[in-house]
């Protein structure tokens, strides 16, 4: 979520009062902006698209809930020691005013115990889950204010806490002090703490516990408020729109199952139909490590009436596949919601696609893959309208407005109003400015600004002075090796030796540039770790170097969070979305630096695809495969047909020379290329890498064009507001129609 101050008070329309009551008072807003700490509840992209999404439901006035984990500890603090990524625990809700506790809304969660079946006064067989452990959900509220509207929504987050309350005075006066508070810290390690891994999935039992509790709480809070309306069951998805933000909440489907068929009474095939029209399932990452599987084991001991369930499920969907397709008996094991492995899985897509009515990918490319290989038979079997595409976007409100308010002021000068902010495809009237010089120049000094502005946060943070008129070359994002930071710092290396290798004639036509990297590396992420490493050192090495002086600096932003991506989006030239292609999703991140103003060098994957076709081919600069080729170049690799890339194999001598330390330090990550078939086609794509940067050296020294650049495709980014995407999910997924707030 990041900080809530500055986004509420411009949503609302209350900043200026607040700046002038602020100023009588002896303080300056920015001050007490800055006092507040990020909300850190997620890892990446994941999470910061369900911010977005609350931003823009309220903006739309959709009458829609957020439903979270109340985190003790969000994403972890990141501190670069030695050029190592060192993680500090984030207690972030100290003086959180934001939250509005609800210690009247609890729910009992229970876990673990054991099934009967009995016979009810109907004589119909049921099923009672008995025994085991009750925690508590406790509801912590935090308002959502539209832009221009009365609408706040609520995001309700939910804390766990032990179900007797208190701790057990009885016990501890006895002197059992450890059983005392034992219960108590067990069930309040629920909700202490984020798993810090993006794109990767590693089945703890507390993991599950973490996202059993998030679904079980929320499930009972909406059938609640829907039972206060007293309306008959069939009318449940009339009224209610579930949609899965990736398969971490998939347990919600089999709970409203459970629900309706052991607590409710209905049958089976009824309450069946009530849920899959209910739910809508969104899949982010095609990444392999990235698709959740449980231990069958461990679920049959942590839920055992939702294993129950989940088997009846599966029975009932292979039975009418098997009737649809007699004479294809491999497909039953390929869509099986359990996988025959030792111990047997369950595949959390799988059951999220047979419980939902619809299931979207977050870009067309993603889309597309989705259908034709994670996904296929599926598509075989429900036909191809149960898949759609929903490209991601962005909230203009934070990304634009708040982020950048001269870019956003001078668009509202040139347009009239501040009505772009809730209908971004109104940007498209600026490019008729595109000519004028004055706007131009206006353009230009905002950018200036904003690296003005960024270069006093890498002062304050890293010590390095940095030269404003650089070219500033930014990619910030979580450090994964499908992302390619990797790729960015050795094209940064060969950047280094180029200029070193240079007369003092060559070094005079040098475009000046800043390499500005940021992100976290999961804890256990070694790979990951190592890159950031690499990183470190190569700015060690470089901004020391009087042979280079202000031609190459290599700053890394510690702790990148929400509120360092709004100081640093609109402040790059050129950002990095260079994912070996057919990895990434979508992307965000992308979207927020065009929008402003912000040139791109990417691959053709994820929403690049898009924005290319959106802004035009000459407005972006693309290289490296495409996700066609990916997968003959990695079996050609796989079978000994690789060729090192003859000015990578120059950046790796220097690095095995000990140029920038201890080369051992880095043996995996340059073997994994060299020796274990460069999965991620580092060497295949780096020689289009580098030419591609020189192209974009030479274009940044025409600062005409490129602001035309700049300007021109900032005005064809209106297809990216999470606007857009909101109400393409209501329409085609939710069925729901925006609900004005009455005075
Ligand atoms: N995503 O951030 C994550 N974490 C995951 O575990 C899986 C996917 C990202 O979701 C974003 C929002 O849809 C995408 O833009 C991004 O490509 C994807 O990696």
């Amino acid at each position: 979520m990041g900080r809530t101050l500055d986004n509420a008070m411009l949503n609302v329309g209350l900043k200026d009062v607040a700046r002038d009551g602020l100023s009588d008072l002896g303080f300056r807003v920015e001050d007490v902006i800055n006092q507040e700490h990020d909300a850190a509840l997620g890892n990446g992209g994941l999470g910061r698209l369900a911010a977005c999404f609350l931003d823009s439901m309220a903006t739309l006035n959709y009458p829609a809930w957020g439903y979270g984990l109340r985190y003790r500890y969000g994403i972890f603090k990141q501190e670069i020691v030695n050029g190592y990524q060192v993680e500090i625990p984030d207690y972030w809700l100290d003086n959180n005013p934001w939250e509005f506790p609800r210690h009247e809304i609890t729910v009992d969660i229970q876990f673990y115990g054991n099934v009967k079946k009995y016979q009810d006064e109907n004589g119909r067989i049921s099923h009672s889950w008995e025994d085991g452990e009750i925690v508590q959900a406790v509801a912590y509220d935090v308002p959502i204010p539209g832009y221009g509207t009365k609408t706040t929504n609520n995001l309700r987050l939910w804390s766990s806490k032990a179900s007797s309350g208190e701790f057990d005075f009885q016990k501890f006066n006895a002197g059992d002090y450890e059983s005392a508070v034992a219960d108590q810290q067990r069930a309040e390690t629920i909700s202490a703490v984020l798993y810090p891994n993006d794109n990767l999935e590693r089945g703890k039992e507390l993991r599950l516990k973490q996202q059993y509790f998030w679904c079980a709480a929320s499930l009972f809070d909406i059938v609640r408020r829907f039972k206060k309306t007293k309306r008959a069951w069939g009318e449940f998805p009339d009224q209610i729109a579930i949609q899965l933000n990736d398969t971490h909440p998939t347990l919600a489907i089999v709970e409203l199952q459970r629900i309706l068929i052991d607590k409710e009474g209905l049958e089976w095939d009824e309450a069946w139909s009530i849920v899959t029209k209910t739910f809508g399932y969104t899949n982010h990452t095609v990444l392999p490590e990235a698709l959740e599987k449980w231990s069958v084991p461990l679920m049959q001991n942590l839920l055992p009436r939702h294993l129950q369930i989940i088997y009846e499920i599966n029975l009932f969907f292979l039975q009418s596949v098997e009737k649809r397709f007699p004479n294809d008996r491999d497909i039953l094991s390929r869509v099986s919601i359990i996988e025959e492995s030792h111990p047997k899985m369950v595949r959390m897509a799988y059951l999220a696609i047979i419980g939902s009515h619809k299931v979207n990918g977050v870009a067309e490319l993603h889309s597309d893959l989705l259908k034709t290989t994670l996904f296929k038979d599926f598509v075989k079997i429900y036909g191809p309208d149960r898949f759609t595409n929903v490209t991601n976007g962005i909230t203009p409100r934070r990304w634009l407005h708040q982020a950048n308010p001269r870019l956003s002021a001078l668009i509202a000068e040139k347009l009239g109003s501040y009505d772009f902010l809730k209908d971004l495809t109104l940007l498209d009237k600026i490019e008729a400015f595109v000519d004028d010089k004055a706007f131009r120049e206006e353009w230009a000094v905002i950018k200036r600004e904003n690296k003005l502005r960024l270069a006093k946060h890498i002062k304050a943070t890293t010590g390095f002075d940095v030269n404003p008129n650089a070219l500033f070359d930014v990619q910030v994002k979580r450090i994964h090796e499908y992302k390619r930071q990797q790729l960015n710092i050795f094209g940064v290396i060969h950047r280094y030796l180029s200029i070193k290798a240079m007369s003092a004639e060559e070094k005079k036509k040098v475009v000046p540039r800043v390499s500005i990297f940021g992100g976290k590396a999961a804890p256990g992420y070694w790979m990951a770790k190592t890159i950031i490493h690499l990183i470190n050192k190569v700015a060690d090495v470089v901004n020391k170097d009087p042979e280079i002086g202000d031609l190459l600096k290599v700053i890394f932003i510690a702790d990148y969070n929400v509120s360092k991506a709004e100081i640093i989006c609109p402040a790059s030239d050129i950002s990095e979305h260079i994912s070996t292609a057919g990895t990434e999703g979508s992307g965000t991140s992308n979207m927020k630096f065009v929008l402003n103003g912000g040139l791109i060098i990417g691959t053709c994957d994820g929403a690049n695809i898009e924005i290319t076709r959106e802004i035009g081919e000459q407005n972006i600069f693309l290289f490296g495969n495409l996700a066609e080729d990916v997968e003959d170049l990695r079996h050609r690799h796989f079978y000994g047909d690789f060729k090192l890339d003859p000015q990578l194999e120059r950046v790796f001598d220097a690095i095995k020379d000990n140029v920038f330390g201890d080369k051992a330090d880095f043996s995996a990550l340059i073997s994994s290329i060299e020796e274990h078939g460069d999965y991620y086609l580092v060497s295949d794509d780096f020689n289009s890498y580098i030419t591609t940067h020189e192209m974009v050296d030479e274009a940044f020294q025409n600062q005409e064009e490129w602001l035309v650049k700049s300007i021109a495709s900032v005005a064809r980014m209106g297809f990216f507001s999470m606007d857009r995407v909101t109400n393409e999910y209501a329409d085609s997924i939710w069925n729901v129609e925006p609900l004005d707030v009455k005075d």
